[in-house]
């Protein structure tokens, strides 16, 4: 079967890309994967994205770790096509489990990914690592000093660098058929600009945080040599300009600045929740734009989402609208649970408002995996 990404690229998004100088096919995979995300973007394209959509979806699962087709997607029962986009977390990898911490196994996480990839399409991971220094959850609280002890010089500096170790160990893995390294995205220590993380704002001081980044760059990038890695960095909805920057890890560790906010339903209804949110990330994507511009980098919605889907219009008057026109890379949704009826971000077969999602997803410049 063959997969194409729609549109194929016009002979202006070459030029595009010919000017950029350091792409062709002697650029590192980092290097041709940003370049094909920059080519997207100068044709205003927004390339849509869905956690962990091949791996399970609202009421499935796959079973079959190692013989299952993965032609299964929520988003490709609903609209036909794939996400051109697909997101893996490898939270639970660094304790030594199969599984991450959605039941995920890395067997089948590896496959999803290799075959995502191979289809034309593009992978993220992103990593809620447990706490190392108290052995809780990336949520679990207190949290002090756990950033602290793993950077050069703490008490679990070397036990740390052994979890870094297993994710260079899972990503050595991510390999096409002829043995090369495919390239991706990764998006670790986000959401810090809150603090429900270990990583978070009020558990660390600016150089800790950005230390930890730049440690975990030092050892994928130029320790293990992954030159397949474009770096991600995602703050929060909180953020303002300012406390956007004011972690930011180096022009030189980061290829994409992301941004991770969501639709939040509060008492005062849906129509409220919808204009706080178009007005939220609205204003960050106007000072993102910005930023990507004096920075040099792109940009991308890295989650997004209003868990349940309770507004029937959400993908065409929320989210379309505040992303329509913007320099985007891509706009990723979170995940549908399989085990958690009411955990979902993109529609499934048979849900009421699935058909405001086709709509979105036939948007000219909306662009998912076609077959
Ligand atoms: C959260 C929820 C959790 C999940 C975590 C990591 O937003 O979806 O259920 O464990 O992400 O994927």
């Amino acid at each position: 079967m063959k997969y194409v990404l729609k549109p194929v690229l016009t002979a202006a998004a070459v030029l595009v890309l010919a000017s950029c100088g350091d792409g062709g096919p002697t650029a590192s995979p980092r290097q041709q994967l940003l370049d094909r995300l920059a080519a997207s973007v100068a044709e205003g394209k927004i390339l849509y994205g869905h956690q962990d959509d091949l791996s399970y979806g609202h009421a499935w699962k796959v079973e079959d770790v190692t013989g299952d087709p993965l032609e299964r997607s929520d988003v490709r029962d609903v609209s036909g096509s794939f996400p051109a986009v697909v997101g893996f977390d490898l939270g639970a990898l660094e304790l030594g489990r199969t599984a991450n911490l959605d039941n995920v196994p890395f067997a089948l996480m590896r496959r999803a990914a290799l075959t995502h990839v191979e289809r034309g399409g593009i992978v993220t991971f992103s990593w809620h690592p447990w706490n190392p220094l108290t052995g809780e959850d990336a949520w679990g609280m207190p949290a002090e000093r756990a950033v602290a002890s793993v950077l050069p010089g703490g008490e679990r500096h070397d036990f740390f660098m052994g979890w870094l170790r297993a994710v260079g160990d899972f990503f050595d893995t991510l390999r096409d058929a002829e043995g090369n390294r495919i390239p991706f995205i990764f998006r670790p220590w986000h959401e810090h600009t809150g603090s429900w993380f270990w990583w978070g704002r009020d558990h660390c001081t600016v150089e800790e945080y950005v230390a930890l980044f730049r440690m975990t760059h030092d050892y994928l990038a130029a320790e293990r040599g992954m030159d397949n890695i474009v770096w991600c960095y995602s703050p929060g909805r909180e953020s303002d300009e300012a406390m956007y920057m004011e972690r930011w890890p180096g022009d030189d560790v980061v290829d994409l600045m992301g941004l991770d906010c969501y639709t939040y339903l509060g008492e005062d209804g849906i129509e409220a929740a919808v204009a706080r949110y178009k007005e939220q990330v609205g204003g960050a994507l106007d000072y993102l734009t910005r930023l990507g511009e004096e920075h040099g980098k792109l940009i991308c919605l890295s989650e997004t989402g209003f868990e349940g889907l309770p507004d029937p219009h959400w993908w065409t008057e929320a989210l379309y609208p505040t992303i329509q026109d913007r320099p985007i890379a891509y706009v990723l949704t979170w995940r549908n649970a399989c085990d958690k009826p009411t955990h979902f971000y993109a529609p499934w077969d048979g849900f009421e408002h699935a058909a405001d999602f086709k709509a979105f997803s036939e948007k000219e410049d909306i662009v998912l995996l076609n077959l």
